[in-house]
């Protein structure tokens, strides 16, 4: 599933499956939603392959986590935190022997879903002649940045100065005409928000929300 996605409706669909009946977060389609994200951050040019390669670790890291033998404690963000945290596999202060916990590397993409949702309600509200450069920084400055280093951020802001404009953007989203678009972010960014403030108050519940 998702091997080629065709549209970025597609994609942000999948976090429409994240969420369970009682809500909680699986781990199945929200890995899902990430390796869609990132074919569409491919597309936009290999600028981005810095962004994309450390998504795709983190990803892999999950997965691997996911089909390991302890795999059965990896099918929502609820039962990895639960199992991870019970067993001491987590580094909570300071960074040690656990550098590839599944808490601390889903915390990753958890603030980048923030940058998301910010920029997608950006771009939904924007209109013809808005600027994509300055809706990705200041998203970014607003969630992740917050989290990166000097230099990250100024490679970050590098990428983002070479983001296609506005209509180039839409393209390649092939979702159809500019109202197709806005009316399908419209739809799909309750549902991303959704997940991210699930995961976002488990995680303070169990002040995890600064993992090194
Ligand atoms: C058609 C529209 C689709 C747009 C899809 C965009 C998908 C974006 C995927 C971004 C994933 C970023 C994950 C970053 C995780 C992270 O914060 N990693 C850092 C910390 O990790 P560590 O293990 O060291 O604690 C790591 O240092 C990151 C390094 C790479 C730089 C991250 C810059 C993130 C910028 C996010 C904005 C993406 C811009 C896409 C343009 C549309």
């Amino acid at each position: 599933m998702l091997d080629f996605p065709s549209t970025l409706k597609e994609v942000l669909d999948t976090f429409k499956l994240c969420l369970s009946e009682n809500k909680e977060v699986y781990l199945e389609h929200y890995v899902a939603g990430w390796r869609g994200l990132v074919k569409f951050l491919n597309c936009l040019g290999s600028v981005f392959g810095f962004i994309s390669k450390d998504a795709v670790n983190k990803i892999k890291i999950l997965v691997t986590h996911m089909e390991g033998e302890n795999g059965s404690q990896y099918v929502t963000v609820q039962s990895m935190v639960k199992y991870e945290l019970d067993n001491e596999l987590v580094d909570l202060t300071k960074r040690g022997i656990h550098p590839e916990s599944g808490c601390r590397t889903l915390l990753r993409l958890h603030r980048a879903l923030r940058w998301l949702e910010l920029f997608l309600e950006r771009l939904r509200t924007s209109n013809e002649d808005g600027k994509t450069s300055v809706m990705c920084s200041e998203s970014y400055n607003e969630s992740l940045a917050q989290h990166h280093p000097w230099m990250v951020r100024k490679a970050a802001g590098m990428a983002f100065c070479v983001l296609p404009g506005r209509p180039a953007f839409f393209e390649v989203m092939n979702v159809g005409p500019p109202e197709q678009v806005v009316a399908m972010l419209g739809e799909a960014l309750p549902l991303i928000s959704d997940v991210y403030q699930i995961t976002e108050e488990f995680y303070a519940q169990h002040n995890m929300l600064d993992l090194p």
